[in-house]
């Protein structure tokens, strides 16, 4: 059977419901991209879920100390039930205005979505729940509410609690795919140097000595055989960033060393332009900002390197059109997702809407960016909401402009805006 006998043409008034039913976490069954998250075989300190990691995120710890609810300093001086309990009764039992923010909002979905209650005065039910329901468990929920399959973690080898885990470690093949994280080595080099030599590599001070770059290949290609799964190496950038430029340090280290390893090995680097680290020192994670990027330089790297692949995702929403405009001129660049300060529902839609309009699906359009295994639930279960909205509209403006639409091409367009095996780049 053709697929017009099998998916005949939609009428209008028939096109939002099948594009939400096609959107669904049953039907859209997605992989994500870019998470913080590692499966419970990692252990409960690198593998986090409950209520009380799900409360004391960063994006709501932060509410506490711009509120002036309590000091960084005295709340890290807490165990993590007493951080909980504080933040439950702060800013959910107790507000002084009702949390529309999505780090509040994110808690409550996830609270209901899993069958707890969002408007209990303490936590003592949760936390019953949680201590009834293994882990495995709960990642399987989450993931069957998010309607995920794959989950791209974020593999910091330079950090030590996580190290000895990607060595020896027990690792959850089916489910759990690395991002080589190059923070470390591409910004911070100075203090990378002593960890590398520690680790038997030959570097000097001068990450463009032939010593030095040699030795960073040969890192990069080492671990890339001991971390699982490789898809890609990752790195965020400030945003005064030169990543074109030579002269720089980290402007070598990626010229001289990350992109040749990274086009040898056929892997993309995801590029993360925008965040300002500890923009409040004493706040920890929940202390970064973002900056404005210049993306000139970006878009200089890209160009210089024509056997790479490419994934941006700017923090800063003023940087999400530039980026977007950068995948219409070169086709080894894609742009990735929303996370943090441009992970608000009125951006992602808008963002999303410029992205259709204009790139087509040139770009994977979600990643939650998820550190607790709940964040999954409410972050896929709002971009959902918003996909669904935004490509109704645009498969309703096809229909007006006389294309036939039929729910086989609906699921296939869907499907497509999270896969990126489709562009010739990443084969
Ligand atoms: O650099 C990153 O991967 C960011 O996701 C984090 O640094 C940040 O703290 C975060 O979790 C934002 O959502
Ligand atoms: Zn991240």
């Amino acid at each position: 059977m053709n697929e017009s006998a099998e998916s005949p043409p939609l009428a209008a008034a028939d096109i939002a419901a099948v594009v939400e039913e096609e959107s669904s976490p049953q039907r859209l069954v997605v992989d994500d991209w870019h998470t913080h998250l590692l499966g419970p075989l990692a252990g409960s300190a690198l593998s986090l879920h409950g209520v009380d990691h799900l409360l004391t995120y960063h994006y709501v710890r932060r509410k506490l100390f711009a509120g002036g609810h309590v000091s960084p300093q005295e709340f890290s001086g807490w165990d993590l039930e007493k951080q909980g309990d504080f933040t439950w009764r702060t800013l959910f039992v107790d507000p002084p205005s009702d949390g529309f923010d999505e780090g509040c909002h994110g808690v409550v979905v996830a609270m209901r979505e899993l069958g707890l209650d969002p408007n209990a005065s303490t936590l003592v039910e949760a936390r019953q729940f949680y201590a009834d329901t293994d882990a495995q468990a709960i990642q399987q929920r989450c993931l069957q509410l998010a309607g995920v399959n794959h989950v791209v973690g974020t593999q910091d080898v330079f950090n030590d609690a996580e190290r000895d885990y990607y060595e020896n470690g027990e690792w959850d093949e089916d489910r759990y795919y690395s991002a080589f994280r190059l923070d470390e080595l591409v910004l911070h080099y100075p203090r990378a140097v002593a960890k590398l030599k520690s680790w038997g590599y030959g570097v000097d001070d001068d990450p463009g000595s032939a010593g030095s770059v040699a030795e960073i290949r040969r890192f990069i290609t080492d671990w890339h055989g001991k971390l699982h799964h490789v898809v890609y190496g990752a790195c965020s950038f400030p945003p005064t960033c030169r990543v074109h430029d030579t002269q720089t340090q980290e402007g070598t280290i990626l010229h001289r060393a990350v992109l040749p390893v990274l086009a040898q090995l056929k892997l993309p680097f995801f590029m993360m332009p925008g965040p300002i680290r500890r923009l409040s020192p004493t706040w920890g994670d929940a202390g970064d900002g973002v900056g404005l990027c210049d993306m000139q330089p970006y878009q200089q790297l890209i160009q210089q390197h024509p056997q790479n692949a490419f994934f941006i995702t700017p923090l800063h929403n003023a940087n999400q059109y530039d980026a977007s405009v950068l995948t219409c001129h070169f086709d080894n660049v894609i742009v990735v997702g929303h996370w943090w300060f441009n992970l608000h529902p009125g951006l992602v839609e808008a963002d999303l809407r410029m992205r259709l309009e204009m790139t087509g699906a040139r770009f994977i359009a979600f990643n939650s960016d998820a550190r607790v295994m709940e964040n999954l639930v409410p972050k896929w279960k709002r971009f959902r909401q918003i996909l669904s909205k935004v490509v109704a509209d645009k498969y309703l403006d096809l229909h007006r402009g006389g294309r036939q639409v039929t729910r086989a091409g609906i699921a296939r367009t869907l499907a497509a805006m999270f896969d990126p095996q489709r562009f010739s780049m990443t084969r």
